[in-house]
């Protein structure tokens, strides 16, 4: 009886330490840009297809099995994602779009919503309350915007454009406390804080050139994918420290719900890769 017992507790330890793998790295992907985890394990991809061609944006599932389907299809260039509830919501090109759970679409924030017509709508992220930011890199190099688009998809009002010379071509954006936002620039490579109601903005750290994804991991640390090196940066005193690189494109990462492990779209090699965070 004591024996039993001291197996099921040693069986029980092994359990809670052992990790689950990581899953296997997603190929056959179509310039895949962002990707997101929900709640029940599912992975969604948004790939943008040729970009600049209309129609031929799509976003991926894949369950818990690795078994990779087209949730979504018919989109533009669609790159953030972010979920509320069991809605996806779409950074696509120059509007957001808003998917249920069957995969059906609408649009959530047309264009013509837009204080200015969009370009490069980018990164997407949501506050608690249900509200939408998005940023638009333009042309990827100046004249960029970050937007906020109230719940329910209006009004969609301007947070900072590029007439603050920080912000220049914003690409990932991270929400942070009560009222600010994290943001990485594509041209400049400088994390900024930006205040959500002065749009005053805040200089972190830099070295992230053609920065792109911005994750904060449980353990407080933030971390930059650069598209343009292909690399994955830790940012450590204000500067950047590469943790992994050879990726011909490392685009917008995220991280697990549960916070163990990074995802990287690696968009020209049309790739999802699996990176464990320690
Ligand atoms: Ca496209
Ligand atoms: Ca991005």
């Amino acid at each position: 009886m004591k024996k039993t017992l001291l197996v099921l507790a040693l069986l029980q330890t092994l359990t809670a330490y052992a990790k689950d793998p990581l899953p296997e790295k997603i190929t056959g992907l179509k310039m895949p840009e962002s990707v997101v985890q929900a709640k029940d394990g599912s992975i969604y991809i948004s790939e943008i297809g040729e970009r600049d061609k209309n129609g031929d944006g799509q976003i991926s599932k894949v369950d818990k099995k690795g078994n990779v389907t087209i949730f979504a299809k018919g989109l533009d260039d669609p790159k953030g994602l972010t979920l509320i509830g069991d809605k996806l919501y779409v950074a696509d090109k120059t509007r957001i779009v808003e998917i249920k759970k069957d995969g059906t679409w609408q649009v959530y924030a047309a264009a013509t919503a837009f204080p200015k017509m969009p370009v490069f709508l980018n990164d997407l992220e949501a506050d608690k309350l249900g509200n939408l930011y998005v940023s638009d890199s333009n042309d990827l190099k100046s004249g960029g915007s970050i937007y906020k688009i109230a719940k329910g998809g209006t009004p969609v009002t301007l947070v900072v454009d590029s007439k603050n010379p920080d912000i220049q071509a914003p690409n990932g954006l991270l929400f942070e406390g009560r009222n600010n936002l994290l943001a990485i620039d594509f041209e400049s490579g400088i994390l900024h804080r930006v205040n959500l109601s002065t749009g005053a903005t805040t200089k972190l750290a830099e070295g992230f050139g053609g920065g792109d994804g911005l994750v904060k991991t449980k353990t407080g640390k933030i971390i930059i994918s650069s598209w343009k090196t292909g690399t994955i940066n830790e940012v450590v005193a204000g500067k950047a420290r590469v943790i992994k690189e050879g990726y011909k494109s490392a685009a917008d990462i995220a991280l697990s719900t549960d916070g163990t492990f990074l995802m990287v779209p690696d968009m020209v090699a049309g790739e999802l890769d699996f990176i464990e965070i320690k």
